[in-house]
């Protein structure tokens, strides 16, 4: 599915974003850990590299997260040039803590009372930065709500010690290159409900449930993982909540909404849904079917 959701917002915000970078030391680039790199904005990389400012990239919502993945995800990230990642919930009290003493390490040369560090948080819509910018703040000043855009312009906090906060709008970039990502971001409701169809997205979550995760199934639906294609997860969800459209059909809009909320909200347990070797799996696919592509014409 190609997932194209830039509001035209954005376009204005991305160039504010531009600006802003030259005035900022680094970026805390918040990412959702259930999809770390899915949820890496490309052109927010590019912004940052042509500024040459240091990322810390932070795998936010890790309590919604699988614990063995995100740790496999934080040495992938760290082992980029330029980069430093941690892995936080903002939903438990203190975690936030560990962000500005790392992002302070980033930008050694900011050092001393005249220097006051600058700190841009930016990322896609609905990862959690104004959640996190209102944690370091010990304030809820900034607004925040589980839909994306929430955040509608940039603005700038600053802390008692004189650093500063500057909170972005989420950012989506034009064209996903590979598609699984926008069924990720999709499933992570980090990009609008126009954007998507709940049944395509539902498909791919429920495959994915079926292949890494068959114990969040048999545990909330009773439903055996070998037994069943996605679409019969789906089926098998309508059938337990007795979800029946008009003429007793299987209502799989309903179902999917029903798995989709209960995978958003944790009842499945702690769910990550790519990991490294599945990401280098879905490029490598992607760069043969290129090259494919190329051959044909
Ligand atoms: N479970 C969980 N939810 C979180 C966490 N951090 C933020 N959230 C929730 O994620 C949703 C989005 O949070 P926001 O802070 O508004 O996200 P944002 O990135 O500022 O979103 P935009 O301004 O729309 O781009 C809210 O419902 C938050 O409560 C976290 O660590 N864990
Ligand atoms: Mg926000």
């Amino acid at each position: 599915m190609a997932i194209n959701w830039f509001p035209g917002h954005m376009v204005a915000a991305q160039k504010k974003a531009a600006d802003a970078l030259a005035e900022a030391d680094v970026v805390v680039e918040v990412l959702d850990a259930r999809s770390p790199a899915a949820s890496v904005n490309p052109m927010i990389n590019a912004m940052r590299v042509a500024r040459q400012r240091p990322a810390l990239k932070v795998l936010n919502k890790i309590d919604l997260a699988d614990p063995a993945v995100t740790e496999a995800w934080l040495a992938w990230f760290n082992a980029q040039q330029g980069v430093r990642a941690i892995g936080l919930s903002c939903k438990q009290a203190g975690e936030s803590a560990k962000v500005l003493p790392a992002a302070r390490a980033l930008a050694p040369h900011r050092e001393g009372p005249l220097k006051r560090l600058r700190v841009m948080v930016m990322g896609v819509p609905n990862v959690g930065k104004s959640t996190l910018v209102n944690a370091l703040l010990n304030r809820r000043v900034a607004a925040v709500g589980d839909e994306p855009a929430v955040t509608k312009a940039q603005k700038r906090y600053e802390l008692t010690d004189g650093t500063w906060l500057i909170d972005t709008p989420g950012l989506m970039w034009p064209k996903i290159a590979l598609p699984s990502d926008g069924l990720l971001l999709a499933a992570n409701h980090l990009v609008g409900v126009n954007a998507y169809i709940d049944e395509e997205v539902a498909t791919a979550l429920a495959e994915i449930l079926r292949l890494r995760y068959p114990q969040a199934l048999g545990g909330r639906y009773g439903i055996d993982a070998g037994e069943v294609d996605a679409p019969g997860v789906l089926e098998a969800v309508a059938q337990r909540r007795g979800l029946r459209a008009k003429g007793g059909a299987v209502d799989y809009e309903k179902a999917s909404v029903v798995l989709l909320n209960d995978y958003r909200s944790g009842a499945l347990g702690r769910i990550t849904l790519e990991t490294p070797a599945s990401r280098e799996g879905a490029l490598a696919a992607l760069a043969a079917a290129g090259a494919g592509a190329g051959a044909d014409g």
